[in-house]
């Protein structure tokens, strides 16, 4: 068997391709979606230091902060200019999005990137959504995380794997295979994570560090979020939802609430999960989770959202109730005929 480590031919052109754009002497920024998860931030943390072994200045600009558990990714020499916002993309010379191929989902800084004159590249694995951004891309979907790109590159260019990018490498496919729990957990996603291992991680603290932190907010938050779990056994489809004003009221943060819809996910029988969430200003973020063959991007493209195949997300206009209410119809609509209603 070929070793599963090694990088496919068209992913290693497409690498170089990359490679020939992000030159060293460059000023670059680093950019992922709103609200950051496991692996918009570990993709980050560790590309920014691979590209400061190849002479290149990085800083990275979220359109959000960057997460607290998230902290120890950036180690002492990455530097996060996140707070200063669009000003922070003045004066580069390319910017680097990872984890999203649709500008929209870098919500404060995409009118800024959609102007941008210098070149921008991306590293992902999403279905390139309505608006995708940059010229140059490492894309594929069958990546289990855009770790798994990042790490590509690293091989490929022959940099050094230090334990610090190990850990944030192994950060970014841990969390995007739930634990090497999810279908996107291919052979290549545990032969990395056993390469990584041997460069210094420490599994049993990645998983205190990432895993072992929730606060009593968290399962306060997450008891009133089961209160409102509906299950349709007959069609496979289960639901929660929370108000406008959880976080502030359980004092949690907004990546605090990632996770949640595993629970209905997980009811024996569940085809198609959900989670609404009231965003209070007119808006509700649902996110959508398959377990088997139903198809959640083809859905939640319904609503102008995206994301993979067994989990998405979009945005809706409208109040909790009604909110819930179309998308239930839809759902219920989508799984008894397999196709979107009309
Ligand atoms: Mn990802």
């Amino acid at each position: 068997m070929l070793d599963p480590t090694l990088v496919a031919a068209d992913r290693r052109a497409a690498i170089q391709a990359f490679a020939n754009v992000i030159t060293p002497g460059m000023m670059v920024a680093l950019s992922t979606h709103i609200n950051a998860d496991g692996d918009g931030c570990g993709s980050e943390a560790a590309l920014a230091q691979l590209l400061t072994q190849r002479g290149i200045t990085v800083r990275i600009v979220n359109p959000t902060p960057w997460p607290t558990m998230f902290e120890f990714l950036l180690g002492d020499d990455v530097e996060d200019a996140s707070s200063r916002g669009v000003d922070a993309l003045q004066g580069i010379d390319a910017l680097i999005v990872l984890d999203i191929n649709d500008v929209r989902r870098l919500g404060s800084l995409a009118d800024a990137v959609r102007t941008l004159k210098v070149p921008v590249a991306v590293i992902d694995h999403h279905v390139a959504g309505d608006e995708p951004v940059g010229q140059t891309a490492v894309a594929d979907t069958t990546a289990c995380a855009t770790g798994e790109l990042v790490y590509d590159f690293a091989t490929t260019l022959e940099l050094e794997i230090t334990p610090t990018i190990a850990q944030a490498l192994y950060c970014a496919i841990l969390t995007d295979t739930g634990s090497f729990r999810f279908s996107n957990t291919t052979p290549r996603a545990h032969a990395i994570a056993a390469a990584l291992l041997v460069a210094g991680v420490n599994p049993e603290e990645m998983y205190r560090r990432i895993y072992a932190q929730v606060s009593v907010g968290r399962l306060q938050l997450l008891r009133e979020a089961l209160g409102s779990l509906e299950v349709d056994t007959t069609l496979g489809l289960s639901w929660i939802a929370v108000d406008a004003g959880v976080m502030e009221k359980f004092d949690v943060t907004s990546e605090e609430l990632d996770g949640i819809v595993e629970h209905p996910r997980s009811i024996a029988g569940t085809r198609l999960a959900l989670f609404f969430r009231d965003l209070g200003y007119g808006k509700v973020k649902v996110s959508f989770r398959s377990t088997g063959t139903v198809d959640v991007q083809k859905f939640a493209r319904r609503y102008s959202g995206g994301g993979h195949a067994k989990a998405s997300g979009a945005l809706l206009t409208g109040t909790l109730d009604a909110v819930r209410a179309r998308v239930v119809a839809d759902a219920r609509a989508y799984l008894t005929s397999g196709q979107l209603p009309d």
